[in-house]
């Protein structure tokens, strides 16, 4: 196989697009694309200041590259989960989430959920009883609210996390074979600013996992293989598999998928689900937008674990 640009020996092969190139011109090609879809989605401008969710795997570390590599302003958030029991995960992840940053001269924030709110995510989940199979709802929920609370709190414009088309095609599926309508109004590459929440931004929503995979070897990033101990056996990974059966079948399968559902979605297939919008109000005490009366989810676990809603 050789590389489209040059003719010599292609690195990578991307099926999807009939697209072989060389470690040279795949790596000039990723953010020449990435700046393309931030365009075409109008994620930000030149001058905007982009909050990067950073966790120590290949997307988000090389979603913080490219943004750097492209002269974006573009600081990092770790948050430590405490997620250190059957593997040093969250310990690793922050290792190595730091030594990339200081290698480049990069500014990044740390928040520690432990030092913060008293617990890690694990314990958290165990004492609202929200973690019976696996803490990941709890983990969500803390993850949205802090990433939201410091984006808004340090006067950033733009949150972005790594999101892969793989992860994007997974929750997709999901929530088309339960035709859940509030949650597909809601999947985009962009979610715009409103009040007390920071505008979202997914730049590497049209890109494989494979090629981002591709992408942080090449580049000679060093981010944590292991995947979080708790995704093992998840729905998504299950889909994930899935999809990938069906793109070997199919080339461009999963890009088709998603890339018509957006269209289907700017023509208007949501238009009445999107009139339904829950009103939302500010919580009383942290002031991020919620859907009910009174204290959000997230300040309601945090009572609950600290026993002053029992
Ligand atoms: S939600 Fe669940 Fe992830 Fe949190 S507990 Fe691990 S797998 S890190 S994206
Ligand atoms: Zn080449
Ligand atoms: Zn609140």
């Amino acid at each position: 196989m050789k590389c489209k640009t040059c003719g010599q020996k292609a690195a990578v092969n991307m099926k999807q697009h009939s697209l072989a190139l060389c470690k040279e011109h795949f790596l000039e090609w990723m953010p020449a694309q990435t700046a393309r879809f931030i365009k075409k989605y109008w994620m930000f401008g030149p001058d905007e200041k982009i909050l990067v969710a950073v966790s120590g795997g290949k997307d988000s570390l090389s979603l913080w590259d490219i943004l750097w590599r492209l002269g974006y302003q573009a600081d990092g958030l770790y948050i430590g989960l405490g997620i250190d029991e059957e593997i040093r995960y969250s310990d690793e992840s922050h290792r190595l989430t730091e030594k990339f940053a200081q290698e480049r001269g990069l500014k990044l924030h740390v928040v520690d959920i432990q030092k913060t709110y008293g617990h890690t995510i694990p314990v958290l989940a165990e004492k609202t009883h929200r973690g019976q199979e696996r803490p990941c709802s709890v983990c969500g929920l803390v993850k949205r609210h802090e990433m939201n609370r410091l984006a808004r709190d340090m006067g950033y414009d733009v949150l972005a996390t790594g999101h892969n088309l793989d992860d994007e095609v997974a929750v997709l599926f999901g929530n088309t074979l339960s035709w859940a309508g509030e949650f597909l109004v809601r999947q985009s590459p962009v979610l715009a600013e409103s009040d007390g929440l920071a505008r979202k931004v997914k730049p590497l929503c049209r890109f494989y996992e494979k090629d981002m995979t591709a992408y942080a070897l090449l580049r000679g990033i060093e981010y944590i293989y292991e995947e979080c101990p708790f995704s093992v056996g998840s729905t998504s990974i299950y889909y994930k598999e899935l999809l990938n059966k069906l793109e070997n079948d199919n080339p461009g399968a999963k890009t088709h998928f998603y890339t018509r559902f957006l269209e289907a979605k700017k023509n208007g297939l949501f238009a009445e689900k999107e009139m339904e919008r829950p009103a939302l109000h500010p919580c009383p005490r942290c002031g991020q937008p919620t859907s009910g009366e009174g204290l959000c989810s997230f300040c309601r676990t945090i009572d609950k674990v600290s026993g002053a809603s029992e």
